[in-house]
């Protein structure tokens, strides 16, 4: 399909409940932030958008990111004995390349909560050089790449929704301080410096020291 992401936002615009997972083998127009593209060829990745119904006051929307990239983490480090760190806000770095990247989109209600969010996920599992091309070779790495293993789409899926699973509920029930700590622990951004850019202007840059509450 061209983006799981557009098909979600489509199916929870209709209603879909909470849970709903769309799975494409390929996208034709896959999605990254401020519509830059996201490479999903054929059966070399796990390409899917989950669609959730948080209640969870809308301010604290960064969070859903923020979540999904602790599972992703967790995920990934209990099936293949690597070590995973998260570049703020939403990239997951292996051996310091990205490996897994996260889209979250979401639609408010008239009294501004979150009617509901899609959150994308594209976990290059089986990519090698070639299938990322010149320009994305020095920057991007697969599960396979790192490992030598071919992990099957499917394991990868559960691991991490087993993950996300315990993370969402948590949330809900408990708030979000264990999952930002996580985070903390995970992060490769804190302490390093880091320039904020709107497009090409430079705002400002100092050293990350810490992430809040809103992200
Ligand atoms: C992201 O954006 O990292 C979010 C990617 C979300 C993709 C999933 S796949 C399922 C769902 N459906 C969609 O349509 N999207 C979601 P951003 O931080 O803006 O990063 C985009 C940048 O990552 C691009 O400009 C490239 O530099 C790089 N990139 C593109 N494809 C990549 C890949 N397969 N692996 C690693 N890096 C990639």
């Amino acid at each position: 399909m061209d983006s799981t992401n557009l098909k979600a936002l489509e199916l929870a615009k209709q209603g879909a409940a909470e849970g709903t997972i769309v799975i494409a083998a390929r996208q034709t127009a896959g999605r990254g932030r401020m519509r830059r593209k996201w490479e999903s060829p054929e059966g070399k990745g796990l390409w899917f958008s989950m669609i959730l119904r948080p209640t969870i006051a809308a301010e604290y929307c960064a969070q859903i990111t923020l979540l999904t990239a602790v599972a992703a983490v967790k995920a990934l480090q209990v099936l293949t004995d690597k070590k995973f760190s998260i570049k703020w806000p939403n990239d997951i770095m292996l051996d310091g390349k990205k490996v897994c990247g996260i889209l979250a989109e979401m639609a408010l209600t008239a009294d501004g909560s979150i009617e509901y969010a899609v959150v994308g996920i594209g976990i290059n599992i089986n990519m090698s050089s070639e299938d990322f091309g010149a320009q994305l070779e020095a920057t991007a790495t697969s599960l396979y790449l790192a490992t030598g293993i071919e992990y099957e789409h499917e394991q990868v899926l559960k691991a991490f929704l087993d993950e996300f699973d315990l993370l969402y509920s948590h949330w809900h029930c408990c708030g979000f301080a264990l999952i930002r700590q996580d985070w903390l622990d995970y992060s490769c951004t804190l302490g390093h410096k880091v320039t904020v850019r709107d497009n090409d202007t430079e705002i400002y840059s100092g050293v990350a020291e810490d992430m809040d509450d809103y992200g």
